[in-house]
C-alpha cells in the first residue's frame, strides 16, 4: 500500500519509521511518502495561511499550495494507469475513524492524507480534490487537536497493521474480527503472585488452572462487565432516549412482571457485590412475588417506543403506595433504570412521576435504600430527600423522607 501525507510539519511523521510500521516500510509492504506543503508555495515567505473571509478567529490554509501539492501527488501515480489515491482529510467535523473504516481502507492500494492546521483548509480545496479523487473527511474522536498530523499517524498505524505481514502473529488479527463489539478482557503474565512492595497481587486462579472452557467463560464475563462499565453504548444502542418524555410510562400489569423481574435483577446486581450478607429482596423475588407486588403497590413501567406505535423494551420502573395504617405517608421505591439508559435523568423524572400520584392526604414521601449504595443515597438527596438517622426499616438500609410541598 502507498500512503502520501501532505503537511507543513514533515518531521511530525517521523515516528512512522519506528516499530512495526517502520519495519513494514523497509520491507516494502508500506510505501509512506511525506510531502512538505511549503514546497508548493511560490512566495518568499512560503505562506500557507491567511485570515478567514467573513471574520472569526485564527487563520485558514490558502488553496493554491494545497491544489498544487495534491496535483503533484496524483501525478506521481503509477505510469499509464489512471490511478488516484483515496484522499483522507482529518478534521474535527469528519466522519468517525473506526476499525471498520481502517479495514476498508486497508483494502485500497493508495491513500493520501491532507494534514491541515490552523482553523482548517479553504473549502475550495475539497472541491478541487473531489473532482479528481474520492475524498473522505475523517475525525479521530470528539476532542480538538491542533492539526491533522496526529490523525495521520493514527490512521497509518491502524491501517498499516492490517496489511498482510505487518503484525507478525496472524492470530492477533483474526481474533479482532471475532470481538463482537465487546471490550477486551484483562491480561496477565508472570509472576502468578507479584509482591508489589508488600501487597501480593495474584493472577485470577481460573487462568492458572488449565481449564480452557472455564478460562473462555471467565474472559467473556470480564468483557461483558467491562463493556457495561466503560462503554454501555456498545451493549445497547439506545441513544434516542434523552429523557422520560421519549418513553411510554404506564401502570404495570402482570403482563409486565417477567421483564420487570429481569430488570430488577440486572439493576440490583451491583448492590449484591458490595452489600455483604444482607438479603436483597429484588434479587431474591420470584416471578410470583413480583406479580404479588403489583397488587400491593402502584408500579409504573417505562418502555421505549417501537416501530408503528408498538412498545419496546421495558427500561425503567418505580412504585408507590400509601403507607399501610398511615395515609399521610407515600412510600416510594424500586426505582430502576436499565444500565444503558442511566445518566439521562430518567430515575429522577420517574420518581417525580410516582410522587405526583400520591393522594391529597399525603404529607410526606418516604423511600428506603441500601446504605452501601452511596450513589443512590446521593440521588435521593438531590431529589430533596433527607436521611432519617439510625438504621433503616430493613437491615443494612437507610430511610429517607421529604415533606410534600
Ligand atoms: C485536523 C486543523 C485544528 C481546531 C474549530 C472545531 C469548535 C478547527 N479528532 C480531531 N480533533 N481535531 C482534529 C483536527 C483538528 C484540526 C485539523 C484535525 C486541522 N485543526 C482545528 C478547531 C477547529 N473548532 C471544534 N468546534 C467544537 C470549532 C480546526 C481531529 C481529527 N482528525
Amino acid at each position: 500500500m502507498r500512503v502520501d501525507v501532505v503537511t507543513i510539519f514533515p518531521e511530525y511523521l517521523a515516528p512512522l519509521e519506528l516499530s512495526l510500521i517502520g519495519r513494514a516500510r523497509r520491507d516494502g509492504v508500506l510505501d509512506v511518502r511525506v510531502h512538505d506543503l511549503r514546497a508548493f508555495t511560490h512566495d518568499r515567505h512560503r505562506t500557507v495561511d491567511d485570515s478567514p473571509f467573513g471574520g472569526g478567529a485564527g487563520m485558514v490554509m490558502t488553496p493554491q499550495p494545497w491544489a498544487e501539492a495534491l496535483d503533484h501527488v496524483v501525478a506521481t501515480g503509477p505510469d499509464g494507469a489512471q490511478a488516484v489515491p483515496h484522499l483522507l482529510v482529518p478534521g474535527p467535523g469528519g466522519v468517525p475513524f473506526t476499525q471498520a473504516m481502517a479495514r476498508r481502507l486497508s483494502e485500497e492500494p493508495w491513500l493520501a492524507i491532507a494534514c491541515g492546521r490552523y482553523e482548517g483548509i479553504d473549502e475550495r480545496v475539497h472541491e478541487h480534490a473531489a473532482e479528481r479523487m474520492p475524498v473522505t473527511v475523517v475525525s479521530l474522536g470528539d476532542y480538538v487537536l491542533n492539526g491533522g498530523e496526529v490523525a495521520a499517524l493514527a490512521i497509518v498505524e491502524a491501517v498499516g497493521r492490517l496489511l498482510p505481514g505487518v503484525v507478525g502473529n496472524a492470530e492477533s488479527l483474526v481474533e479482532e474480527s471475532h470481538e463482537g463489539g465487546l471490550l477486551e478482557y484483562p491480561v496477565y503474565t508472570r509472576p502468578a503472585a507479584w509482591d508489589d512492595g508488600g501487597v501480593v497481587r495474584e493472577v485470577p486462579a481460573v487462568l492458572l488452572g488449565g481449564d480452557h472452557a472455564a478460562v473462555a467463560r471467565w474472559r467473556h464475563e470480564q468483557r461483558l462487565a467491562r463493556t457495561a462499565a466503560r462503554r454501555p453504548d456498545l451493549l445497547a444502542p439506545a441513544a434516542t432516549v434523552a429523557g422520560l418524555d421519549d418513553l411510554d410510562v404506564r401502570v404495570a400489569t402482570p403482563a409486565d412482571a417477567p421483564e420487570l423481574l429481569v430488570l430488577q435483577r440486572a439493576c440490583w446486581m451491583p448492590e449484591a457485590r458490595v452489600s455483604g450478607s444482607w438479603p436483597i429482596p429484588p434479587l431474591e423475588e420470584s416471578l410470583d412475588d413480583v406479580v404479588a407486588g403489583l397488587g400491593e403497590w402502584t408500579t409504573w413501567v417505562a418502555r421505549v417506543p417501537a416501530e408503528g406505535g408498538a412498545l419496546g423494551r421495558l427500561v425503567a420502573s418505580v412504585r408507590g403506595r400509601v403507607r399501610p395504617g398511615d395515609p399521610t405517608v407515600w412510600e416510594t421505591g424500586r426505582l430502576v433504570v436499565a444500565p444503558d439508559l442511566q445518566g439521562r435523568g430518567l430515575g429522577r423524572a420517574l420518581l417525580a412521576h410516582a410522587e405526583s400520584a400520591a393522594p391529597e392526604a399525603v404529607r410526606s414521601f418516604w423511600i428506603n435504600t441500601s446504605r452501601v449504595m452511596d450513589a443512590n443515597v446521593r440521588r435521593y438527596r438531590r431529589a430533596g430527600y433527607r436521611l432519617v438517622p439510625g438504621e433503616g426499616t430493613y437491615p443494612g438500609t437507610v430511610d429517607l423522607t421529604k415533606p410534600r410541598r
